[in-house]
């Protein structure tokens, strides 16, 4: 239902308005994949979510090859098949590929450690090729390197995922680091990195990234998120870099939704990372 109500919200029209063409590409279809049963017996819908990594790869390689795809979901496991794919199109580009996790969570659950068994828990140890996932997931043939993530928006996150991210290279800004710095100086650095790299860099905004006081529609929300002018900024800092190649908006579950408002306020955020502005300014290079 996250994609309908993404399409009711006037996603399309509010960047078509930026005199952007937007073609809607539809739905993706999953393929079958015979996963493995797991001996972890929390794990919920594997061979169905492989089946949509798999399809979700092959779309996201193909669509950016001309253009700028934004992914709708859905559950956060979209990601594991979208980054994937976009990691294909970086390597046929002969370029790295850069990755901004925005999320409350560090989705870094290998299939072993996951408790809750929500597969939305694991998209990040798959992609940076965590041991695992091989019979359960499809053959990942362009791992991340952890170095290459940006991880903003942090406030709930699981000893094993600490565990793994301790060392791991990744940036890591938790709301502590947003509340003590703000957001401008270590997005700007990850940027001028993924300039520096001529990297392609994929943005990854999962609903529960945001206070649950401006965006109630998702099924984990956590108190403390980054504000309406915190998450506008980033966009706008984003759109000013003219680094960002793909995008996912994730989690979104319009039962849960108040009249609209998340999907709305999702779809005013993929604007403002697509270029609208308050005022005409002179592109501030970072
Ligand atoms: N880390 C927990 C909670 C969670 C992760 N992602 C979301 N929630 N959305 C888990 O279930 O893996
Ligand atoms: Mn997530
Ligand atoms: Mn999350």
């Amino acid at each position: 239902m996250g994609p309908s109500a993404y399409r009711a919200a006037g996603l399309g029209d509010a960047i078509r308005d930026l005199g952007i063409p937007v073609e809607d590409a539809g739905s993706v279809a999953p393929v079958p994949f015979a996963a493995s049963a797991h001996p972890n017996r929390a794990i919920h819908h594997l061979a169905e979510t492989a089946g949509w990594t798999l399809a979700l790869t092959e779309a996201a390689f193909r669509h950016s090859a001309e253009a700028r795809p934004i992914f709708l979901g859905g559950d956060h496991s979209l990601s594991a098949g979208t980054v994937a794919g976009m990691g294909l199109r970086a390597r046929a580009e002969g370029r790295p590929l850069f990755l901004l996790w925005l999320d409350a969570h560090a989705d870094l659950h290998t299939l072993d450690t996951t408790t809750s068994g929500n597969l939305h828990g694991v998209p990040l140890a798959y992609l940076t090729g965590r041991p695992g996932f091989a019979g359960y997931f499809p053959p990942l043939e362009a791992a991340l390197d952890p170095a290459r993530i940006c991880m903003v928006g942090l406030r709930s996150v699981d000893p094993a995922e600490r565990e793994i991210l301790r060392d791991s290279g990744t940036r890591v800004h938790d709301m502590r680091d947003i509340d003590e710095t703000g957001i401008v100086a270590p997005l700007r650095d990850f940027l001028r990195e993924v300039a520096s790299a001529d990297g392609l860099l994929h943005v990854s905004l999962d609903v529960d990234f945001l206070d649950p006081g401006i965006a109630p529609g998702v099924g984990t929300t956590v108190p403390g998120g980054a504000t309406f002018r915190e998450a506008h900024l980033i966009m706008e800092l984003l759109h000013d870099s003219g680094l960002v190649r793909s995008l996912d908006l994730v989690e979104l579950n319009p039962f849960l939704d108040e009249r609209g408002r998340t999907a709305l306020l999702m779809a005013d955020l993929a604007a403002s990372l697509f270029g609208r502005r308050i005022l005409d300014r002179p592109t501030r290079s970072f």
